[in-house]
């Protein structure tokens, strides 16, 4: 993997060191917002309030929310609605491990560290917690952004990433892939929908909580896009390469179950490689904003660095 000049080197290390408090200052941010939003839930059967507590509240190094806050904070965004726009990014990107983890999917018994939700609560519950989960994100934006149209807008957008143009599509190309010949064009189809969406959605979302006009949207749009497909390619890498301890989830699985991945196609150091490139395309996009672009600068390069 190339690796960037000693005084580039400095930098990034500093980026790195920005990193740990971002992410942090992420999670808490957004666990107090999704405590208060559950704990303002009526009526909901006790069991499945549980399951999906269960999985919200099992880590999660809160990516996309401190995207929420990164993008939103260039256009001075008011808290009362980034923090529904986080919490809404964390409620669906839960849904999705929810169910990537079941039985009729990835199968997997670990997750974030701790056995898998429906290990727990069983298939059906996981299945419900998942549901549940998804629907209350958009309770959460319709309820908690301030203004009507911001939340329509945000909803929109959240849609999009999410269903058949976008994470669910991706994932349905991923679950039918395992049967094909890994080819290029299959991989980035995968990668593009499967992650890179909801990561694009995660800073159009803050961006929109700043009301800053189009060409800012698809600037950090277009960040969260190549952000996306490095994060992506370092998990393909990650999955090869790294323990099941420090990613808290089983790996080698994508060999195992003949996933599309550029590793299948071209190595670690090739798939590492090209992560790179996709952060170096994700610093262009948002370069016009300087100094106030270093929290995004220090998450880019968290996502290709990172052993977790
Ligand atoms: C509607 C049945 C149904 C499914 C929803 C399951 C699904 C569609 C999509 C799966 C999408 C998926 C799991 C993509 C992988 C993205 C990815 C790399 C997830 C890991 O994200 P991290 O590392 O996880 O941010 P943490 O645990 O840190 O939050």
């Amino acid at each position: 993997m190339t690796r960037p000049s000693t005084d580039q080197s400095e930098t990034s290390l500093q980026r790195l060191d920005l990193v740990q408090p971002l992410l942090l200052d992420s999670a808490r941010r957004t666990e107090q917002a999704l405590r208060k939003y559950m704990g303002d839930l009526a009526q909901v059967p006790p069991q499945l309030l549980e399951a999906m507590q269960y999985s919200l509240f099992a880590g999660g190094k809160r990516v996309r929310p401190a995207l929420v806050f990164a993008c939103g904070s260039l256009f001075d965004a008011p808290e009362v609605d980034m923090l529904p726009a986080a919490a809404a990014m964390e409620c669906v990107h839960t849904f999705s491990l929810i169910h990537d983890d079941l039985p009729a999917m990835d199968d997997d018994d670990l997750r974030r560290g701790v056995p898998t939700n429906h290990k727990v609560f069983g298939e059906a519950m996981a299945i419900l917690a998942g549901d549940a989960l998804l629907s209350l994100a958009f309770q959460i934006l319709t309820e908690r952004v301030g203004e009507a149209m911001v939340a329509a807008a945000m909803v929109r957008e959240l849609a999009t990433a999410t269903g058949p143009v976008g994470m669910i599509g991706g994932q349905v190309a991923d679950i039918l892939g395992e049967t094909e010949e890994p080819t290029p064009a299959k991989v980035r189809y995968i990668h593009e929908r499967k992650t890179a969406a909801l990561l694009a959605a995660s800073c159009r979302l803050g961006g929109l909580s700043g009301r800053t006009g189009q060409d800012d949207i698809r600037a950090v749009g277009e960040y969260g896009y190549h952000l996306g497909l490095a994060f992506q390619l370092a998990d393909d890498a990650l999955d090869a390469t790294a323990t099941a301890e420090q990613l808290g989830k089983r790996t080698g699985k994508d060999t195992r179950a003949g996933k599309q991945t550029m590793v299948r196609l071209a190595g670690v150091e090739a798939t590492l490689q090209a992560a790179d490139d996709h952060v170096q395309r994700a610093l262009g996009a948002v370069d016009r904003y300087g100094e106030a672009a270093a929290p995004l600068k220090a998450l880019a390069e968290f996502v290709v660095r990172r052993s977790c």
